[in-house]
């Protein structure tokens, strides 16, 4: 069973997020527990202040560091890096972060506890990610408000390499990415649609001929989608 504490000023960003799909079925399976946590709830203030000004000056806000240092205290029973029990990671969301792969995700799948902080884009306490996280990560590069929608990017990509997650158990090694390439073409009927055919190839049954136009057309399509797929 893997755990999932999500750490975020928006909480209800997440209310209806895992009540779909695979991950409602991986909840109802027992496989996984998520539960999005209000920073907040870590402030001590009278107005459960979250927030403070930059050192240094500059625009923006940046999140203050006691909060989150609570809450994975609280959550995961340490306040340093070195003291998170094996087994438990704390992700720090931020686009300063290493980049989310399929191996890190598969990595976060074989977990007990996960526990997410969402950062904003103004910036966090860089106390948080040298002391407390045991992970950065951001999911590209683009730059997003907060890191909720990143969180739910992790999520997603973590429990459906949880084993029993998927319907099909052979479908998360056959896709994109377990083989360093996109996923090749596909179709369905019908055979025609608007002058556009389904290629010959595959309705005809002569599976080492698919298999070969498949792995050729995934490799055309890294090519011309992902040439940095295909280098080093
Ligand atoms: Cl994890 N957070 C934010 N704010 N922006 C991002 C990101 C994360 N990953 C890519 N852009």
């Amino acid at each position: 069973m893997l755990r999932v504490d999500i750490v975020t000023i928006f909480p209800e960003y997440f209310r209806e997020a895992f009540e779909h799909g695979i991950i409602r079925r991986a909840r109802a399976a027992g496989l996984v527990e998520i539960k999005a946590h209000d920073l907040r709830s870590w402030t001590s203030d009278k107005h459960h202040v979250v927030d403070d000004r930059p050192f240094g000056g500059g625009d923006g806000m940046v999140l203050k560091p006691e909060p989150s240092f609570a809450a994975v205290e609280s959550l995961a029973g340490a306040r340093r890096r070195e003291e998170i029990p094996i087994g438990k990671r704390v992700v720090l969301l931020s686009p300063q972060g290493k980049s989310l792969t399929q191996s890190l995700a598969a990595e976060f799948a074989g977990c007990k506890q996960l526990v997410l902080i969402c950062g904003r884009y103004e910036g966090v306490d860089e106390r948080v990610a040298e002391a407390l996280a045991t992970d950065e990560v951001s999911i590209g590069d683009y730059v997003l408000s907060g890191g909720e929608p990143a969180a739910l990017v992790v999520i997603d990509a973590t429990i459906r390499l949880i084993p029993g997650a998927l319907g099909s158990e052979t479908s998360a090694t056959t896709e994109s990415f377990s083989d360093g390439l996109l996923d090749y073409p596909h179709y369905t009927r019908p055979p025609e649609l608007e002058g556009m055919k389904v290629p010959e190839v595959l309705l005809k049954g002569h599976h080492a001929e698919i298999a070969r136009w498949r792995h050729e057309t995934a490799m055309e399509k890294t090519k011309r989608n992902r040439p940095d797929l295909l280098k080093e």
